[in-house]
């Protein structure tokens, strides 16, 4: 959990940092390391323990005397020092969209808030226009911000709540009475939001695995304690049930507790007609206790006439009928990816070289990655400007694909600007493996200007791949307005891909939309966006895309690297 807790610690420190409109540059270090150690998969102890933290990519001597701090004495005074000057709830009105550092800095100096109640209370007796730049409708603004805030943290993000439950997992997996363990719930269906953790467990002597479970150290509250389900708060705010049930009835207990209830429903269904009875504990026959099918969900589903459905589907939106039918779809698996062709380097705001993650994606199996570093105009990200851009494709183009065992492509990550014009020139573009187009700025557009922008750029020849189509931050910014269906259909027509952002705050496409996209036969890339070797990951896009039914057909870096370059190059008409 020290990696957890640092993660936060210096994400405060970049929040708090922001609020007091300090440089960019030292915002996003520590921004950069907070990712960095979040990422990571061995404790920060076992590094320091090695002497090694500064091998951390981001990690000076300054940063790696912080973490030292923090392990010896659970607190980074500098943090503590800057929380003594601002509340920490500022961050959250700062991050309140109409609101903002400086507006949220002044609320505070003069009406004494530091909380959304408190602002939301002196904005309905409209106390905000008294201050200086403020009126009537910023007043309106603030109350939308807070209530879009309101709706969002009422679930938690997939990319927050996996590792915690993964915590959880492995410290009761430790536990000699645990015989087998998953998660269960949305959690297992790959929900980008999670109302609750849900851990089962199998055991023959539950009681000593209730009670590790209700004191283990990240728990606050204990709201249900028994020998079959105990509930907690964690400290991080968090629900978590974790049940209990006899092994030989695990594959029931797990089907029943992934859900979705309407999943679950509609096999009871087909359970009933067949004049069976399906609970947690097993299938039975209706008229008796004979148990027919309890170890295992596929004997659960076999016994109703089904094969087994992957969890991500299960959320009675055709799969049941499909699966009666023998029409399940091969779902797209991490075995079936070829390539990342989205990442960034210190070319602007990742932290490895090109190199550097050309072998990190090696390790992960992969055939080809591709360098998508900011364009220029994103200055705080360290865009690029063309001229050093044309170096980095001579760069690139000279690593070696026989000394690295990886191809390695170059693209940019090209701005969509205001009026839907990009960037870089098409010269330039033309130059590149490929381009990923995104919005990055004037996110407050109306929905018909937004979309033009987008399509604008799609119709681009150069422009491969629409990056984050939507741009939401999941429990953090709401997407732009932007007319989805119309995005797709240009997709469609202009032969455009669409990218599924598998960074966890993003998974931009979401689940619904990839859905649409599929069914208009558009192709998707699933890109890390990683910005340095430990974020190459792509589980959290995976199971997004198995959400949406998708194929290693719809996914086009599960091409071999021969149909790969055909598939950029189509649209070019080259
Ligand atoms: P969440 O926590 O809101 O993200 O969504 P879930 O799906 O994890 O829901 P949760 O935690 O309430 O329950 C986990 C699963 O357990 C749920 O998907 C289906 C099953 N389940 C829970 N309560 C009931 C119930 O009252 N009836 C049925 N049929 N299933 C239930
Ligand atoms: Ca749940
Ligand atoms: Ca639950
Ligand atoms: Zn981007």
């Amino acid at each position: 959990m020290n990696n957890q807790a640092l993660e936060t610690i210096f994400n405060e420190i970049a929040d708090l940092l922001e609020l007091k409109e300090e440089s960019g540059f030292r915002v996003n270090a520590y921004r950069r390391v907070a990712r960095a150690i979040g990422s990571l998969t061995e404790d920060v102890q076992a590094i320091a323990d090695r002497g090694a933290l500064e091998e951390i990519p981001g990690i000076g001597k300054s940063l790696a005397e912080k973490i030292f701090e923090f392990l010896d004495s659970d607190k980074v005074d500098f943090h503590e020092k800057l929380l003594a000057e601002l509340p920490v709830g500022l961050i959250t009105l700062a991050r309140l969209s109409g609101v903002g550092p400086k507006t949220a800095r002044l609320i505070h100096a003069s009406l004494g808030i530091s909380t959304l109640d408190e602002l939301e209370a002196a904005a309905r007796a409209g106390r905000l226009r008294t201050l200086p730049r403020m009126g009537k409708k910023s007043e309106e603004n603030v109350l939308r911000g807070i209530e879009q805030a309101r709706r969002q943290s009422a679930r938690t993000p997939i990319g927050i709540a996996r590792p915690m439950a993964d915590d959880l997992v492995a410290a009761l997996r430790a536990l000699p009475q645990v015989r087998q363990i998953s998660v269960a719930g949305s959690l297992r269906r790959m929900r980008d939001r999670i109302g609750d953790l849900d851990v089962l467990v199998t055991s023959d002597d539950p009681d000593p695995v209730m009670d590790a479970f209700v004191r283990s150290p990240w728990v606050l509250d204990v709201l249900a304690h028994g020998p079959s389900k105990s509930s907690v708060t964690l400290r991080t705010g968090v629900q978590a049930d974790l049940r209990v049930v006899p092994p030989e009835a695990f594959g029931a207990a797990l089907q029943y507790f992934t859900g979705s209830k309407e999943h679950n429903a509609k096999v009871r269904e087909r359970a009933v007609r067949a004049g069976l009875r399906l609970n947690e504990y097993g299938l039975f026959r209706a008229d008796g206790e004979q148990r027919i099918a309890a170890a295992t969900e596929e004997e659960i589903y076999d016994a109703l006439g089904m094969p087994w459905i992957p969890p991500e589907m299960r959320e009675d939106l055709g799969e049941v009928e499909a699966a009666v039918a023998g029409a399940l779809p091969r779902l797209v698996e991490a075995g079936d990816i070829r390539g990342d062709l989205h990442m960034h380097t210190k070319w602007s705001d990742g932290s490895g070289s090109a190199a550097e993650m050309a072998r990190a994606a090696k390790a992960l199996g992969y055939e080809y990655v591709c360098i998508t570093d900011h364009s220029q105009s994103l200055k705080f990200a360290g865009g690029v400007p063309p001229e050093d851009l044309r170096a980095h494709i001579a760069e690139v183009r000279a690593l070696s694909n026989k000394k690295l065992g990886i191809e390695v492509l170059i693209g940019a990550e090209v701005d969509i600007l205001a009026d839907g014009s990009l960037d870089y020139d098409d010269d330039l573009l033309a130059a590149l493996d490929l381009a990923i187009a995104s919005v990055h700025s004037r996110f407050r557009m109306t929905e018909s200007e937004m979309t033009a922008r987008v399509v604008r750029a799609m119709r681009n020849p150069y422009v491969t791949i629409l990056g984050h189509p939507t741009g939401r931050l999941i429990g953090q910014r709401d997407p732009y307005a932007l007319d989805i269906d119309a995005v797709i259909r240009e997709a469609a027509a202009t032969g455009t891909i669409l990218e599924l952002n598998a960074a966890p705050e993003r998974l931009d496409l979401k689940d619904d939309h990839l859905r649409r996209a599929r069914a208009n036969g558009v192709q998707i890339e699933i890109g890390s966006d990683a910005h340095a070797a430990e974020g190459l990951a792509l589980n959290y896009g995976i199971g997004t895309a198995r959400r949406a039914w998708l194929t290693a057909e719809n996914v086009v870096n599960a091409l071999p690297l021969v149909k790969l370059r055909a598939a950029l190059r189509r649209k070019r008409g080259g």
